[in-house]
């Protein structure tokens, strides 16, 4: 470890009243006042990484490993949690690290329907091993969610934040006492979009001296998700030669008006498809293209039966429509029960994001 004398500056101050002056031999009283240089030698971030917390096992991961840096997906509907891990240190020694604070700017991606604009600052927690009686640090004491320091530092090589000697050097530091291990916690909604967010660490010391900022990145995948309040639709007193309409509305607690509701992190295209009705009479009678639908303003008439019929206009993610479904027998039809199935097909719309490159700020295990 280097290590550096921490720079102070000493102003003296003499104080002697006016009258003081001419009388020798007086005894004076001098003040010191000394001011450590407010802005000192500033810490600088060593390292930094995310990892993914596994709503289903509650472990924390990169779900892809053969993609570089750490990747995991929304719950539909829900909140999910990426943390980010900062080893910060001081030319002044960690102790000038004590009251300051590290801090991660986190920006939106710039693909997809991600707009690059900043997210949200997040406040970082320190979770440094604690110190033995002898003063040494604890690193086979688990830190944080069950892990060891050494398994966070394990898990950032896996994911391709940095190489084996960078984690070696890591570890080495936060065991002499030489670095510090901060986590800061990075709330995901599926309303936010796909793609690879942005983060930016930095950190301050005592008095204030500000670290560069260490950039990488990590990637929301994207994922499809939907709900509907509806798996039947029911026409009623329908009378033939005349349209009857199931009407959607807004509340997806209404199943005899058809709603759906995106969940996902990707705009939604649909597709519909209807098979032909058949009548509860004896023989059956069949009819064909008897069924239209109206999602986002734009009417399918009739349902084709042979192939899939797709809306021009996609539900955005955080959006919840009504779908309107209108049913019409030919003039001659029997009065009857008619059954039939109307199938929709949900796709997600996903634009391309390249990895950034390259995924993080290079590691910097000595004093820039
Ligand atoms: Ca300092
Ligand atoms: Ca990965
Ligand atoms: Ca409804």
């Amino acid at each position: 470890m280097k290590k550096l004398a921490i720079g102070v500056l000493v102003f003296v101050a003499l104080l002697l009243p006016a009258n003081a002056i001419a009388a020798t031999g007086d005894q004076i009283s001098v003040s010191v006042v000394a001011h450590t240089d407010a802005l000192g030698m500033p810490p600088w971030i060593k390292a930094k990484w995310e990892l993914w917390e596994d709503p289903s096992t509650n472990e924390l991961t990169d779900v892809d490993p053969t993609k570089p840096g750490t990747q995991g997906d929304i719950v539909p509907g829900g909140d999910t949690y990426f943390y980010a891990f900062i080893v910060v240190s001081d030319p002044n020694g960690i102790s000038d690290l004590s009251n300051g604070n590290v801090y991660v700017d986190v920006y939106h991606p710039t693909c997809g329907w991600g707009d690059g604009t900043f997210k949200y600052q997040v406040h970082a927690v320190n979770i440094t091993p604690p110190l033995d009686s002898f003063g040494v640090p604890m690193m086979d004491v688990p830190v944080f969610k069950g892990y060891t320091v050494k398994e966070l530092i394990d898990m950032a090589v896996a994911a391709g934040y940095f190489n084996r000697t960078v984690a070696d050097e890591l570890i080495h530091e936060i065991s002499q006492a030489e670095a510090k291990i901060y986590v800061a916690e990075l709330v995901i909604s599926y309303h936010q979009p796909y793609g690879w967010y942005r983060v930016e660490a930095w950190a301050t010391d005592n008095n204030g001296a500000t670290s560069e900022k260490f950039t990488n990145f990590f990637e929301v995948r994207p994922m499809l998700a939907w709900a509907t309040d509806f798996d039947s639709v029911e026409f009623n007193n329908v009378k033939v030669g005349a349209k009857a309409v199931v009407g959607g509305d807004f509340d997806m607690s209404t199943p005899n008006k058809p709603t759906v509701r995106n969940l996902g992190n990707t705009p939604i295209k649909l597709s519909a498809m209807a098979s032909e009705v058949v009548s509860s009479t004896n023989p059956p009678k069949t009819f064909d293209g008897v069924f239209d639908m109206r999602f986002l303003d734009q009417v399918i008439d009739p349902i084709p039966s042979t192939e899939w019929a797709t809306f021009m206009n996609t539900l955005p993610p955080c959006n919840t429509t009504k779908i309107d479904f209108s049913f019409m027998l030919p003039l001659g039809a029997p009065a009857a029960d008619y059954t039939g199935t109307i199938y929709l097909l949900f796709e997600p719309v996903i634009d391309y994001c390249e990895t950034p490159t390259p995924i993080t700020d290079p590691p910097q295990l000595t004093s820039p």
